[in-house]
């Protein structure tokens, strides 16, 4: 049998943790031979640790094979110790009259904590998923904030802008999702990313001959994925909890275990290409292979694209600025 991994999740007994634990523990995310320990944090008010112990006591009630040890903690020096993967969910969700910047700010604090944890203690192959708003640039300052671990061991969640683009295309084309090939989301977890299907093939036949409809695809499609976090707001009276989990699942399990060639989207530091500027914490096309991510290189950018890719850049880079001043 398999040595068990280290798995920690952050803001564990949240919405999301909720769905994602169980799902990890019995196996999705790994595989159904990899057994796994689970190390929560949460945030030091009983309220939150009460909230803990419950999700850890019904963990404990699935008796998953695969689960071969959990650990609870308000302590990221204890949640990310000797960890192989963090899934970092918990951050700051802005409150009544809290501006842009204050939500930037104080989930800076989170993520610079959290980065200079996981640099001291976790495993040096760490796999870190960030899910926590605003993703990308929290997977950012969490990289800056842990300088001893490789760049490329950060990483900010897009799949779930990217598992929504897939299936508004197979419901506009009547074709099932999984035939589906090289579509891309690129920039900022936000209403400004881009979702790009002019490399995207539909069973086979290029997306934009499938969809046959530009109109649709500029002025409907993007704007509606982008869009569809406050949707679900809308209609639930909560933000997107299921769906986010089962995205870091998508991410997580890709990551570690490969994508057959296939592309996924992922936010990871750029290495310059496609006129992103090195480091930034971009969503890009990667396929996955042996525990690694590599980029979708060489892809033509036309006008409109370059457009739409630095628009969600800028709003990247207004982010970072709001934050550089605390990364010392
Ligand atoms: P909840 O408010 O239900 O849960 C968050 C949990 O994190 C709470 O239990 C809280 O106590 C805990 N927490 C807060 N700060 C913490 C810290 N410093 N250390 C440890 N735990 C901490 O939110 P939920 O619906 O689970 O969403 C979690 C985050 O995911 C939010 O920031 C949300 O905006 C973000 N999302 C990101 C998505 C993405 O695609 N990247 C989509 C879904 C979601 O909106």
């Amino acid at each position: 049998a398999k040595a068990p991994v280290r798995v920690a999740v952050t803001g564990a007994a949240g919405q999301i943790g909720y769905a994602l634990l169980f799902r990890i523990a019995s196996g999705e995310m790994l595989g159904k031979d990899q057994p796994v320990i689970l190390q929560m944090l949460e945030l030091p008010i009983d309220k939150a640790q009460a909230a803990l112990k419950g999700v850890m006591m019904e963990l404990e009630d699935c008796a998953f094979p695969l689960l071969a040890g959990m650990v609870g903690t308000a302590d990221p020096k204890v949640a990310f110790k000797d960890a192989d993967y963090a899934l970092l969910v918990g951050a700051k969700p802005r409150g009544p009259g809290m501006e842009r910047k204050d939500l930037l700010m104080e989930n800076a604090k989170i993520f610079i904590e959290q980065g200079k944890a996981l640099d001291a203690v976790a495993s040096r192959n760490i796999k870190v998923l960030v899910v926590g708003n605003p993703a990308n640039t929290n997977a950012w300052i969490a990289m800056k904030s842990a300088p001893s671990l490789p760049k490329e061991n950060f990483t900010a969640m897009l799949r779930l802008d990217h598992n929504r683009a897939l299936s508004q295309l197979a419901s506009k084309t009547g074709k099932p999702v999984d035939s589906m090939e090289k579509l891309i989301v690129w920039g900022n977890h936000s209403p400004t990313m881009y979702p790009d299907y002019r490399f995207a093939t539909i069973a086979g036949q290029a997306a934009p001959a499938a969809v046959n409809d530009d109109a649709w695809y500029k002025n409907e499609f993007i704007p509606k994925v982008g869009k569809r976090g406050a949707a679900i707001i809308e209609a639930r009276g909560v933000s997107s909890a299921a769906s986010a989990a089962n995205a870091a699942i998508d991410h997580m399990r890709d990551w570690a275990l490969g994508t057959n060639g296939k592309w996924v989207t992922m936010g990871v530091p750029s290495d310059g290409s496609y006129g992103i500027p090195e480091g930034t914490l971009y969503g890009v096309p990667v396929t996955c292979v042996g525990g690694k991510y590599q980029r979708v290189t060489g892809l033509a950018i036309d006008d409109f694209s370059r457009q739409k890719m630095d628009f969600t850049l800028k709003e990247l880079q207004e982010e970072q600025d709001g934050v550089k001043s605390m990364l010392g």
